[in-house]
């Protein structure tokens, strides 16, 4: 009698601690964490594209970005911060960081998703921690990552062609003069898949990816 009532109590106890240590660990686990969550929700453009279209954060605050698809696969990528995943509908990707420098950053989509995916543009906003004013930040002035970032998806990673012509030295641009590539990539070709470029990339980035373009056409084998 004395050893049943034992185990009995041993079995309340076991019960009882997983009832409340499970979710007081759970939760002092998250305190222990002390940044935040914030969600982000990619649709096409034609829905509405980044839900919400700005976030804002404070420099040095670590925060966990989650991230998923409403609708189709898309790509989000943090250029400023060398951020770039694939964004799958129904599953939810997290990314850490823990953003130092305040500035606005552009948040954009690197799946060609819809007719109007160039469209998909957001902003993440890092407040000095003091507050005051959202510095500018310079241009990022890696031609590579921007390639990669912005042109790949339709010019090929290596610049070999896909849905756009091939920009490597196959192609037209060894033809062309840095003011001809200047206008195509700020003005788009009207009517055909190529987007203008001239409100969504700064002069500097435009510049960078001329310089890129240039390498491409010399070394045709560039790994
Ligand atoms: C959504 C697809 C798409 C993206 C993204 C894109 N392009 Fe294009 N691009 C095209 C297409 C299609 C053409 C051909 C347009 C035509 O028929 O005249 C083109 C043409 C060009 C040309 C002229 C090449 C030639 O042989 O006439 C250049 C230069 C160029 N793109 C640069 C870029 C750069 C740089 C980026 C990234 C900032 C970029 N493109 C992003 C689709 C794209
Ligand atoms: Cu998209």
């Amino acid at each position: 009698m004395e050893a049943m009532k034992g185990w009995e109590w041993l079995a309340r106890g076991l019960v009882l601690s997983v009832l409340v240590g499970l979710p007081l660990g759970l939760w002092t686990a998250d305190r222990a964490w002390n940044g935040s969550a914030r969600w982000w929700i990619a649709r096409i453009p034609e829905s509405g594209g980044w839900q919400p279209p700005t976030l804002e954060v404070r420099a040095g605050e670590e925060i966990r970005l989650r991230v998923t698809s409403a609708d189709v696969v898309h790509g989000l990528s943090i250029p400023g911060l060398g951020i770039s995943v694939t964004v799958e509908p129904g599953k939810v990707r997290e990314i850490r960081l823990r953003p130092e420098r305040p500035g606005r950053y552009r948040v954009i989509c690197t799946v060609v998703c819809s007719p109007r995916h160039g469209e998909m543009i957001g902003e993440l906003v890092v407040r000095p921690p003091g507050g005051g004013p959202v510095p500018e930040i310079e241009a990022a002035s890696d031609g590579a990552f921007l390639f990669q970032t912005y042109c790949a998806a339709c010019h090929g990673p290596q610049g070999e062609g896909r849905v756009g012509p091939a920009l490597n030295a196959t192609g037209r641009v060894p033809q062309m003069d840095d003011a001809t590539l200047r206008e195509i990539i700020r003005q788009g070709r009207p009517g055909t898949a190529m987007p203008a470029w001239g409100e969504r990339l700064s002069e500097a980035e435009i510049e960078a990816l001329i310089r890129f373009l240039r390498e491409l056409v010399r070394e045709p084998s560039r790994p």
